[in-house]
């Protein structure tokens, strides 16, 4: 009887050490997979810093004039102050338009990533009269 219990407690302690490795293998994995989580978000967040934005503004019925200098890769946010709606698009180098969202409520921004150099017109579907020409030269001192 006593021999079955001594075996008995010796099968459960080592089921109690295999279960102990394994919690240590679980807690190493987590930290490991939450190390490699951390350093992809700060490549991701430096990644972001890098990135430039212009400010622009669309007021009544015009852009107003920009003191920026855009180069590609830049980001642009166009904010509408005006109190009407706009809907802003873009025409490139090449003949594409690129509409940004639907429409700028009064108050709303749209953002724009400047794709390459060459000169862009910008124009509202609502607004015939609305027009800036931009130009892009990366090389530019
Ligand atoms: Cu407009």
């Amino acid at each position: 009887m006593n021999r079955m219990n001594s075996k008995t407690s010796l099968a459960s302690f080592n089921h109690l050490q295999n279960l102990r490795r394994q919690l240590l293998m679980l807690v190493m994995s987590v930290c490991v997979m939450l190390a490699s989580i951390l350093a992809v978000q700060q490549a991701q967040a430096e990644q972001a810093a890098a990135v430039t934005t212009h400010k622009m503004i669309l007021s009544h019925h015009e852009f107003e004039p920009w003191d920026f200098e855009p180069k590609a890769g830049d980001r642009i946010e166009i904010t509408n102050t005006s109190d009407i709606a706009h809907s802003i698009y873009i025409t490139y180098p090449d003949g594409k338009v690129v509409t940004l969202g639907d429409v700028q409520l009064p108050g709303q921004s749209a953002v724009w990533e400047v794709p390459a150099d060459g000169e862009y017109l910008f124009k509202c579907w609502i607004h015939p009269i609305i027009n800036a020409k931009m130009k892009v030269l990366s090389d530019a001192p």
